[in-house]
């Protein structure tokens, strides 16, 4: 199948709230394959280095620590356009001003706790990806 790559993570409140499911559900229905997933929790240095391009924002802190305060799903997704279409899928960061039907406007508690994740560039959907996956957890 052909396509561009995208990242994402299901972050720990909507994996707290019993939304995984429901969450991979919105993201098919709209089109993305999986190319690959993980269930699993980051220390507070490896959310400190996804990151690290905030370092300098007075949110910091409260993200990384957030962040690593209980498990995520990560993935890589596919499709045509994709970190375009996914950060539409999922909506503004600050799920009051995300549109409806949007993953941000469904699932997301807060503007830190805002349910995912979505790269903003094909070149960080590859940064990101490669953070996370090696080529044999790729299909
Ligand atoms: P994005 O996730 O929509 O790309 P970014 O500006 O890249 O938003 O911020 C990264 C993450 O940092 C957000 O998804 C959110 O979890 C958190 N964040 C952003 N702005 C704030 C804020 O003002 N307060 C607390 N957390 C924030
Ligand atoms: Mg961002």
């Amino acid at each position: 199948m052909t396509g561009n790559i995208t990242f994402t993570m299901i972050k720990p409140d909507a994996v707290e709230a019993n939304n995984i499911g429901p969450i991979l559900s919105v993201i098919n229905k709209a089109g993305f394959r999986i190319l690959a997933m993980k269930y699993m929790r980051l220390t507070k240095e490896q959310a400190g280095q996804f990151y690290a391009v905030h370092k300098e924002r007075p949110f910091y802190g409260e993200l990384t620590e957030y962040m690593s305060s209980g498990p995520i799903v990560a993935a890589v997704l596919v499709k045509d356009n994709a970190v375009a279409d996914y950060r539409k899928l999922i909506g503004a960061t600050d799920p009051t001003k995300a549109e409806e039907g949007t993953i941000r406007k469904m699932f997301a508690k807060s503007i830190a706790a805002n349910a995912v994740h979505g790269s903003d560039s094909n070149e960080n959907a590859e940064i990101e990806s490669n953070f996370f996956f090696s080529q044999l957890e790729r299909f």
